[in-house]
């Protein structure tokens, strides 16, 4: 089966067509496609994200879509940035400017910063809807390390770690992420169909 994967994160493309590798879908990407549509998330929750990105993509293609719709939680800040992650630092913002602005409003808190990445995956295809989620948890630091990943990456350390993720390559990162668990849940979802 092919498989439209309605991100423009290439970071979340290259992650997700590792996970479906030697399988019988093929994960196709909105880059592969050369479409830089730019959809409007309007949505409170994640699955609501994630299902929005679905299905404007599918009507656009009338194939069928996979989205994610993810982002980190902070317990102190009451779990922001959230469904803002992408943004937080306002729009247009890199990714270090989502960073410095978690640190900067970390800094004067008490240690550990408790946090989690979750990941809402979506498959849709017309007429089947499947969800399935994953969560990593773990702590900010409030510094940034490491050179691989993207997005809060260099500022997160999972539990039973030392490493922020930036610091751990990318198969590492790929077995434990919040992205690798929705989608091998979504996998496994799919590949009973
Ligand atoms: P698409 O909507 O095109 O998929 P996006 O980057 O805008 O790409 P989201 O709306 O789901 O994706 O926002 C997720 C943000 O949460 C992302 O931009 C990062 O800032 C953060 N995030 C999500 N997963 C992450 C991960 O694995 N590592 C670090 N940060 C992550």
């Amino acid at each position: 089966m092919k498989l439209i994967f309605a991100t423009q994160n290439i970071g979340k493309a290259k992650e997700v067509k590792a996970i479906f590798a030697n399988t019988s879908i093929d994960i196709i990407s909105l880059y592969d496609l050369g479409n830089n549509i730019d959809i409007e998330e309007h949505g409170k929750t994640f699955s609501e994200n994630a299902f929005i990105k679905a299905q404007t993509v599918y009507d656009i293609y009338r194939e069928p879509v996979a989205a994610d719709d993810s982002g980190l939680s902070i317990d102190q800040l009451d779990g922001r940035p959230g469904v803002y992650s992408a943004r937080y630092a306002g729009v247009n913002c890199t990714y270090e400017d989502n960073n410095l602005k978690v640190i900067n409003e970390l800094k004067a808190l008490s240690e550990p910063h408790k946090a989690k990445f979750i990941s809402c995956a979506v498959f849709y295809d017309g007429k089947n809807k499947i969800e399935a989620f994953g969560e990593l948890h773990g702590k900010i630091i409030l510094e940034q390390r490491g050179m691989h990943g993207f997005g809060y990456d260099p500022i997160f350390i999972p539990d039973g770690y030392n490493q922020t993720i930036s610091e751990m390559d990318f198969e590492e990162k790929n077995k434990i992420s919040h992205r690798a668990q929705s989608f091998n849940l979504l996998k496994e979802k799919l590949l009973d169909l």
